[in-house]
């Protein structure tokens, strides 16, 4: 054996020992990164399905959940911010909270009465907590100051309109180098529109902000309708998840008012949109993915707020989406049954 030999096998020798030792309990160093969860901020506008990503991402150890931000959507801001408060208080959990956006950055608001009701959370009472206050600052700052204070970079979960971001990404371009990446609800590359024949609801109600999403060079994860509509619960699904506990029972409660609308539309369940958005990030063994080029159309009088892949692969358009296709529906509702029931009685 000649030295190289001799400090080639010393070197494997010595990986495999280290490799034994970290992965002991005692070895702190190993536990904190095994350990280390995902920094994220969720933007949403609760909003039924926002509610239940609310409830999946709190009761996740994977992840850090730094503030939950509010824009408009399914409803008014004053409704969407009342009822993130009221979702976070009756989890048990109240990360820093703020408002953002009450309109699309450059038209009026569109909201969706007919899916989640007049207060945008229409089906179980919860309390409103008086002492669960937004920060001062619009939501877009938050993030501006949660990303500048942050040793690592964040991921933002949003799951209505992209307003908030694309206010931040224009007034603050420098945050996007404090941004890991974007797991998002919205669009649909292959399965139409369900607002309209083209277009997904969040980002037809701000394709402005879209554009300035899906443009930023920040890498995106989508969870549109072609993997969303793929993730519903089924009636007896429901009736397990209302047996989990007292959070299992709020969300059957608040899909029970949701079903409604999905069943006499076809679906055999009412879809869970916004909690794959979470679950992309908690559990990506879940999804099929592919990577596209996706720009958004912000003119068309038939496709406004459509969501384009281009699948010219000769064009040499780089893919700026890993775009959720289909999902291990089975495993999405245990997971969705055991968040819930990890929040006890
Ligand atoms: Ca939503």
């Amino acid at each position: 054996m000649d030295l190289d030999e001799f400090i080639i096998i010393y070197m494997f020798f010595l990986i495999n020992v280290i490799n034994v030792i970290i992965d002991q309990p005692g070895f702190i160093g190993f536990n904190i990164i095994r350990m280390k969860k995902i920094p994220i901020i969720i933007d949403c506008d609760p909003g039924h399905d926002d509610a239940i990503a609310l409830a999946v991402a709190c009761a996740s150890e994977k992840l850090d959940i730094r503030a939950v931000t509010v824009v408009a959507g399914n409803q008014t801001l004053e409704k969407t911010l009342r009822n993130a408060k009221k979702i976070l208080n009756f989890i048990g959990k109240r990360p820093l909270l703020a408002a953002g956006a009450d309109k699309p950055m450059f038209r009026e608001l569109q909201t969706a009465p007919d899916f989640h009701g007049e207060s945008g959370l229409d089906g179980p009472v919860i309390p409103d907590p008086a002492d669960y206050k937004e920060e001062a600052v619009p939501a877009w700052d938050l993030i501006r100051r949660i990303a500048a204070e942050s040793p690592e970079p964040l991921t933002l979960v949003p799951t209505g309109p992209l307003t908030n971001i694309g206010i931040l990404f224009t007034a603050y371009p420098e945050v996007k180098g404090r941004i890991a990446g974007i797991s998002l609800m919205g669009g649909s590359l292959f399965a139409g529109g369900n607002r309209t024949s083209a277009a997904e609801f969040n980002i037809l109600v701000d394709p402005e902000a879209a554009g300035i999403v899906f443009s930023s060079g920040v890498p995106i994860t989508m969870c549109g309708l072609d993997v969303t509509n793929k993730a519903f619960i089924l009636p007896e699904e429901v009736e397990t998840l209302r047996s989990t506990g007292r959070v299992g029972r709020f969300l059957a409660e608040l899909i029970d008012f949701y079903s409604d609308i999905h069943l006499k539309q076809g679906f055999k369940g009412a879809a869970l949109h916004d909690p794959c958005a979470v679950l992309a990030l908690t559990a990506p063994e879940l999804f099929q993915t592919g990577h596209f080029h996706v720009d958004i159309e912000t003119e068309g009088r038939l496709t406004l707020g459509m969501t384009l892949a281009d699948l010219r692969p000769w064009t040499g358009a780089g893919a700026n989406v890993t775009a959720c296709l289909d999902i291990d529906r089975n495993a999405f509702i245990r997971v969705l049954h055991d968040a819930s029931a990890s929040y006890g009685w």
